[in-house]
């Protein structure tokens, strides 16, 4: 795997240390990210990274791409903007559970169903972190929060699911504590031609962790590492078995026309019509 000092180029250093709590994944999955990035073999001027609003969507501040910062659940939107008017650019876009689930879920499941070429990453903690720590669309059922403080009685999306039946032609899943994979799906996700989601499973010691049992980061990565098992095993294990536990791998890579392309095609077409 590519070497910390090789990524360390990428890094906007005046901008360090970061806002995040002592113990949060953000750093290991933005590490990730910056390792994906350096194994595709990608120049920085051929990145564009957008991100939302909220803990994780403040990642962006902190790599030296072009980068925009946009608005809460708008981050898809920006991004497809962004990959129509200049098709060439790698787009990424980084996105809490919230950020892509709640109020941007509308713009995920369309960008699937558009197989547009972008990069998705979803740092999924389970939880608003930015504002306090409210339950999120990705919460388990009968977790606590402060907006669910006799537990959650909202049942979550599974990302994988939902990115799959919306069309995404790559969906993967990975968690902070499976770094090297994690590293793994999103250059896969940076190389291939359409939507690519990658849900990464990553601990909120502070909020997450603090109302539910676990307010050890490092218990919080031992239990990432203790739950999660490959999709390649799950499909031998029974339900009860799996009650509890994280399904990762990569569960889609199919090819399918690109949404840009297919939308030059249509501009060339026209622009041969003679008026
Ligand atoms: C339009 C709008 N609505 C609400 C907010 C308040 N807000 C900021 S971040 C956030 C949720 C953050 O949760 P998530 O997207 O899961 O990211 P995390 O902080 O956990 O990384 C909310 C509700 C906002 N900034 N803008
Ligand atoms: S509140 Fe949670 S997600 Fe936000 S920086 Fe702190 S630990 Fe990370």
């Amino acid at each position: 795997m590519v070497n910390a000092s090789e990524v360390r180029d990428y890094l906007r250093k005046d901008r360090m240390p970061t806002v995040w709590c002592p113990g949060c994944g953000n750093g290991i999955v933005l590490s990730s990210i910056l390792r994906a990035i350096k194994e595709a073999d990608l120049r920085k001027k051929e990145v564009a990274v957008i991100s939302g609003i909220g803990c994780s969507s403040r990642a962006t501040g902190y790599i030296d791409f072009n980068t925009l910062h946009t608005l809460h659940g708008r981050a898809i939107a920006f991004a497809t903007g962004v990959k129509m008017v200049n098709p060439s650019l790698k787009v990424m876009v980084l996105t809490g559970d919230g950020d892509a689930l709640a109020i941007g879920g509308n713009h995920f499941i369309h960008a699937c169903r558009r197989n547009i070429d972008l990069t998705v990453i979803v740092f999924n903690n389970r939880i608003y972190g930015m504002t306090g720590g409210e339950f999120s669309p990705t919460t388990p059922e009968d977790d606590f929060s402060t907006t669910s403080v006799y537990g959650n009685i909202d049942p979550p999306f599974d990302v994988v699911k939902l990115a799959i039946a919306s069309g995404a032609t790559y969906v993967a899943r990975s968690t902070a504590y499976h770094h090297p994979l994690t590293v793994q799906y999103i250059k896969e996700g940076i190389l291939h031609k359409g939507i690519s989601i990658i849900d990464v499973i990553t601990p909120c010691p502070t909020y997450y962790g603090r109302y539910n049992q676990s307010p050890k980061p490092i218990d919080m990565l031992f239990y990432l590492r203790d739950h999660a098992v490959m999709n390649t095993k799950a499909k031998t294990m029974s339900e009860e078995e799996l009650r509890d536990k994280f399904i990762i791998g990569r569960f889609v890579n199919i090819e399918k026309e690109e949404y840009t392309e297919r939308y030059a095609k249509i501009i060339e077409r026209v622009s041969k019509v003679k008026v």
